[in-house]
């Protein structure tokens, strides 16, 4: 037998497969479906990187799975061809974006080839080819007929360097996505889609996908779903009245002040009441040139100014509140206004140190303890306790005093129940002197009452305690002697602030602490001076108060969305142009759909002026009225290219259909797509999008499903091997290509899948590649030992094992333990002397999905003419499989040390391997000479360490 050649080997089956059109996905098929789909890619100029081969090599080892497991598998591949970067590069070239577009396109294809990817080519779809746009254009006016697509003049995100306006998406933080510029407000007409009227559902249709937590909880915060009340508080002396929203009406009793959004309308109405306009408006005319994101950072100090002469009544205490403006209240959310609570709201909070303003506390934090032997136990009965909480300070040191309980574990503040006839304060001071000794002790605050619930370890019961808590200031180190009994329970020690954040076991005791720097709790609780509502926990309050508001006919329940209309339109040329005609007498005229796709001209001046490209061009304007055929002008705005892949994954289902985006037959046969892979950096914008467009084809009619990918998945980023980002400008990018050439496709595929867990972030690995090499090197190797008179009896546990684990793997995405199962595996085969066929054949169909070339070549090799590809994926015995454990004990120089459990049919190098990494065998060897190892099978393991 030959040298494994991976050149050679690889290129010939590629060629095959291609030919007997192995991946095509049959349409006429009877077996169920699945739809593997990859994010598909923008063809850059770069080429195909390291995270695109880890994407697609797990979809393609799935999709491979999946069809030897009787799927009918559709995995197609296209290319997000429209965006900025190509007209970036035409403008900086002058090679024009179609052209750059599909020699990328060309570069691409050929690597992803030479992955041997098992993507079903004849789907191929690119989105800036007519055919495709066609049907986008097609997609905004079914938009535009349902009234979910409108132009209106808004204040819009504008990169000055792309000379675009951006989604705000596109510009968080306040920076371009892409240049990375800083992003400025501009007034202009611009196209959006309606995403908000499907905000509900874009939320609540969460609960049945299955994808990763943190992707969900992202579209939950984009979406913002914020539930409310809204009331009516009158300004005083005026027929006025500011309408507030806000979500903790619960702390009502603890407004001390009023905030407008600076460019709320009541300002200029209430003008005349305003004493101090000159300041005002000065105010007014700064907070114009912010945008959005800086007045709303939350690390920004926060500004504002008094509107003087103006007053606001809180409609439950029935007491006026001045009335400030603030640029952290923006005027297109809620109302644009807010009541501030200091004592409750960060923000408010700050605000408040910083003008003076009164901070009234509301709530009582209520604490339930999460870990720690005092963990509450929530089934477990509860027992009220009242006891103080009191921070102690060193009279001259700046040291407080800590509490450590060592039965329990705990570490505390000084603690003290109550007693009958006995104020918070004396019991504080009473404690003080029976616990410490101390003598001299002031109170010097009140931080107000805690609750907490926690398990009582030295009582053994759940308490909900409630603990009035003080601050107090020893005088001096004057001390009487402290009984026996007290010392023996806990020991007191003097902390700095340091080591009392890492001392304190208790959350209460952590939050005593909190309260100590900043009157400001944020959480629900319980109310304190809220009159009548005193008592009640936070979500109580809100039901009754809520109530009572609608009562007195004040105010309401109200749900609040952060999410905003989708802006679409871009002053850009390489992109879908908006199929609109203006008209001087008929107005805005959609485009008939049978006169679709109105096609992107070619006489255009790439150059960047600030307004669309298409304006100039002549071929483009000449143009009639559809309805009146008088000469017209058309949209000159081009689509966002998150309009193209909103939709792309229907058309996959029927890529080159003329009459339809695609058929409904096709689309009831394929989707939803059933596996979804890609980025986590789509996990706002793209998904968002596509989710919207399925909502409103399925309102329409048009399909019968309300989410697209049933399940999604997120490949984690492959940095460069010094840990850092690959990029160009830091030298450190490595070509797939220079990889497949040296070590080949199957090597590389083995090596990144390898490289750990899919959805981690991995540093690439130019040392270790050599690994998954030397694996298929063995592999190889094995071929000579397959023999008629193999022995399998040896060897079918080992077997069996690896068929469920490989298979049991590839269904959780685990390739990484799923491949060094195979090398177990190929470790045990390589002791016997012969392997019979069947299990070499096992074998090669279990490697197949991540090795392809080189098992379909070892499969032909021992005389198969069908490819390994078509195989059945075996069925194991789950018999065979049954882990049993024993118990090995280790001995060091004769002597037992430790015992350990190893599953049965562990390897002697294994055991002794696990047994020398135990610590309590490590303190007999560390840094001895191991002079000899012994394995008793299963039973034993002896080591003998010299002197
Ligand atoms: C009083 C209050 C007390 C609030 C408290 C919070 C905590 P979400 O959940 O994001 O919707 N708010 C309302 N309108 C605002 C605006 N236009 N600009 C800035 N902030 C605004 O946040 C709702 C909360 O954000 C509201 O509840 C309000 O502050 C503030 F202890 O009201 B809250
Ligand atoms: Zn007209």
């Amino acid at each position: 037998m030959e040298k494994y050649d991976h050149k050679s080997i690889e290129k010939k089956w590629q060629t095959a497969w291609e030919q007997a059109g192995m991946y095509v996905a049959d349409e006429n098929s009877t077996k169920p479906k699945k739809y593997v789909l990859d994010m598909f890619p923008y063809p850059s100029g770069d080429g195909l990187h390291l995270g695109h081969v880890e994407n697609y090599t797990a979809t393609c080892i799935y999709s491979r799975y999946l069809r030897m497991k009787g799927f009918n598998v559709m995995h197609p591949i296209g290319w997000d061809a429209f965006g900025l970067p190509a007209e970036n590069y035409a403008i900086k070239t002058g090679t024009h974006p179609d052209v750059s577009t599909h020699q990328n396109i060309k570069n691409f294809t050929a690597q992803m080839k030479s992955l041997g990817v098992s993507s079903d080519w004849t789907r191929e779809i690119d989105t800036s080819s007519p055919e495709y746009y066609r049907w986008t254009q097609w997609f905004f006016l079914l938009l535009y007929k349902n009234g979910l697509a409108y132009k209106k003049k808004a204040k819009v995100n504008w990169c000055e360097s792309c000379k675009t306006v951006l989604a705000n998406e596109q510009a968080e933080n306040g920076v371009c996505e892409r240049c990375k510029n800083e992003v400025i407000q501009k007034d202009l007409e611009q196209w959006f889609f309606k995403i908000t009227d499907y905000a509900d559902d874009l939320i609540d249709d969460l609960s049945s996908v299955d994808w990763p937590s943190s992707t969900i909880a992202a579209q939950r915060n984009w979406i913002g779903r914020s539930e409310g009340v809204e009331f009516n508080m009158s300004v005083v002396g005026t027929s006025e009245s500011i309408a507030v929203y806000t979500t903790r009406i619960d702390t009502v009793f603890g407004m001390t002040y009023v905030v407008l959004a600076p460019e709320h309308p009541l300002v200029q109405k209430l003008s005349s009441s305003i004493k101090n306009t000159a300041e005002v408006n000065a105010y007014i005319d700064v907070t114009k040139k912010k945008t959005e994101l800086e007045r709303t950072e939350l690390a920004k100090e926060k500004t504002g100014v008094k509107l003087e002469g103006v007053e606001a009544i809180n409609p439950f205490t029935k007491q006026p509140v001045p009335v400030f403006i603030g640029d952290y209240v923006l005027g297109n959310y809620g109302t644009g206004a807010v009541m501030a609570v200091p004592a409750h709201d960060e923000r408010d909070f700050e605000f408040a140190k910083k003008y003076n303003l009164p901070i009234v506390q509301v709530i009582e934090p209520v604490l339930t303890q999460m870990t720690g032997s005092a963990k509450f136990r929530e089934d477990e009965p509860v027992q009220q306790s009242h006891g103080v909480i009191v921070i102690i300070k060193h009279w001259s040191e700046d040291k407080y005093l800590g509490l450590r309980w060592p039965t329990a574990g705990w570490g505390t503040f000084l603690t003290g129940g109550i007693d009958e006839g006995f104020t918070p304060e004396q019991t504080a001071l009473k404690e003080i002197h029976e616990e410490t000794g101390y003598k001299k002790a002031v109170i010097v605050r009140n931080l107000g009452v805690i609750h907490s619930k926690y398990y009582h370890e030295p009582k053994k019961l759940n308490r909900f305690g409630h603990a009035p808590t003080f601050y107090v200031e020893l005088q001096n180190g004057e001390q009487d002697e402290v009984s026996a009994e007290e010392t023996s329970k806990h020991e007191a020690v003097w902390l700095t602030r340091g080591e009392l954040d890492t001392f304190l076991t208790a959350e209460s005791h952590q939050q005593a602490l909190k309260l100590l720097d900043a009157t400001l709790y944020t959480d629900s609780g319980i109310l304190t001076c809220s009159s009548e509502f005193d008592g009640l926990t936070s979500e109580e309050a809100r039901e009754k108060m809520a109530v009572w508001l609608e009562k007195e006919g004040l105010g309401a329940k109200k749900v609040n969305y952060r999410l905003r209309d989708w802006l679409v339109s871009r002053q850009r040329y390489w992109g879908a142009p908006i199929p609109i005609i203006y008209c001087d007498d008929c107005g805005e005229v959609a485009v008939p759909e049978e006169n679709l796709p109105v096609l992107l001209p070619t006489d255009v001046d790439f150059r960047p002026t600030g307004e669309s490209p298409l304006k100039y061009s002549k071929t483009f304007n000449d143009v009639v009225c559809p309805k009146c055929s008088k000469p017209a002008r058309r949209e000159a705005d081009t689509m966002d290219t998150f309009v193209c892949s909103s939709w792309y994954y229907f058309r996959f289902a029927d890529p080159h259909n003329a009459k339809e985006f695609a058929s409904r037959e096709t689309i009831e046969k394929w989707l939803p797509v059933d596996m979804y892979m890609g980025g986590a950096e789509h996990t706002v914008l793209h998904l968002m999008y596509a989710r919207f467009f399925t909502k409103v084809l399925k309102k329409l009619g048009y399909i019968n499903f309300d989410e697209p990918f049933a399940k999604l998945r997120h490949q984690g980023m492959i940095l460069a091997e010094d840990g850092r980002k690959m990029s160009k400008s830091l030298g450190n990018v490595i070509n797939p290509n220079t990889i497949i050439e040296e070590f080949g496709a199957d090597t590389l595929r083995l090596h990144e899948m390898f490289l750990g867990p899919l959805e981690d972030m991995k540093a690439w690995n130019s040392t270790t590649i050599v690994g998954p090499r030397r694996f298929l090197e063995r592999v190889w190797k094995l071929t000579e030992k397959v023999s008629a008179d193999g022995d399998e009896k040896a060897t079918d546990a080992s077997l069996h094992k690896t068929i469920k684990k490989v298979g049991d793997d590839i269904e959780k995405f685990g390739f990484n333990t799923a491949i060094s199962s195979l090398m177990i595996l190929v470790n045990d085969l390589e002791k016997a002397e012969k392997i019979s066929r069947n299990t070499f054949e096992t074998l090669l169909i279990l490697l197949a999905p991540f090795a392809p070339h080189l098992t379909e070549e070892l499969w032909h090799e021992i005389g198969n003419t069908e490819s390994v590809h078509l195989a059945q994926w075996p069925i194991y015995d789950a018999s065979k499989c049954v882990e049993s454990e024993t118990t090995v004990a280790i001995q060091v120089n004769g002597k037992l040390r430790d015992t350990m459990v190893v599953t049965t049919g562990t390897s002697d190098d294994e055991i002794i391997r696990l047994g020398l990494d135990l610590p309590n065998i490590q303190k007999w060897v560390l840094g001895k000479e191991i002079k000899k190892t012994i394995v008793v099978k299963g039973k034993l393991l002896s080591i003998v360490v010299g002197e």
